[in-house]
């Protein structure tokens, strides 16, 4: 989940070969499900360098100018997004050479191209949501292209998510309402209060939701009108959230 923001301009449009194929079959379960996993995209060792640095950035070991960095949104002091912590880039290209490198990896690149059946595709925005335990940090149910409006714009797009730490049901996973993809963009409003995280208005479907427990290295494809959220962390563990967002569209 992001606002729209400046989109990316890659320097270079690298012609990915993947390690790790995405099969036939990965895009048909993406195409009818509205999300795909696909384990050990990239390297682990790789998730624990970008957890440096978002830990960093957020700790002020590391520079954070040209980033959203803090809380996700504090519009008030009732704002439920003021216990979730956020690292985004607001400028591009991104100044942080582990952030730039990873919005650039070659794995995630080639399976968002081969995701969307298309090869214009690029990552528009990044986006780390790290949520400790024990706080009142949920995300609210939402679809992507409530902020985006790909559909209205006649463009494609998909959301990478990747946890930078183990993620489950317990320390506030993402979840997913399979297939929901299908039934157009909801309505959104307010979630309880004032701020920037907005929710589904309609009741949704809570028996059907499927909890992403993915290991760092894993990755989950959604669509942008794919129903998703996450409860609070009642874990004993960090939850550490990464999502990039890849696109077809002119800026
Ligand atoms: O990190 C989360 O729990 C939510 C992220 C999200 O909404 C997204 O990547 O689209």
């Amino acid at each position: 989940m992001t606002s729209m923001s400046t989109p990316y301009h890659p320097s270079t449009h690298a012609a990915a070969t993947s390690a790790v194929p995405i099969t036939a079959d990965d895009v048909a379960s993406y195409e009818e499900e509205g999300y795909v996993i696909i384990r050990r995209l990239f390297d682990p060792a790789l998730a624990a360098e970008v957890r440096e640095r978002v830990d960093g950035m957020l700790a002020g070991r590391y520079p954070s100018e040209g980033f959203k960095c803090g809380r996700a949104s504090d519009q008030r002091p009732d704002d439920p997004g003021r216990m979730i912590f956020q690292v985004m880039p607001a400028e591009f290209p991104i100044r942080d050479p582990v952030l730039r490198a990873f919005a650039e990896n070659a794995n995630l690149l080639d399976a968002a191209r081969r995701l969307l059946r298309r090869t214009d595709v690029r990552m528009f925005q990044q986006q780390a949501l790290v949520k400790e335990p024990g706080a009142a940090n949920a995300i609210p149910w939402h679809q992507d292209d409530h902020y985006w409006r790909t559909g209205e714009r006649g463009s494609v797009a998909v959301t990478a998510w990747t946890p930078l730490l183990p993620a489950t049901a317990a320390n506030g996973t993402m979840w997913l309402l399979p297939a929901s993809h299908r039934q157009g963009l909801q309505r959104h409003g307010p979630a309880g209060g004032v701020s920037l995280f907005q929710t589904i208005v309609e009741p949704i479907d809570d028996s059907r939701l499927v909890p992403l427990e993915l290991d760092p290295g894993d990755v989950s494809f959604h669509h942008p009108l794919t129903i998703h959220g996450a409860p609070p962390n009642t874990g004993r563990l960090r939850r550490v959230g990464f999502a990039q967002h890849y696109w077809n569209s002119p800026p």
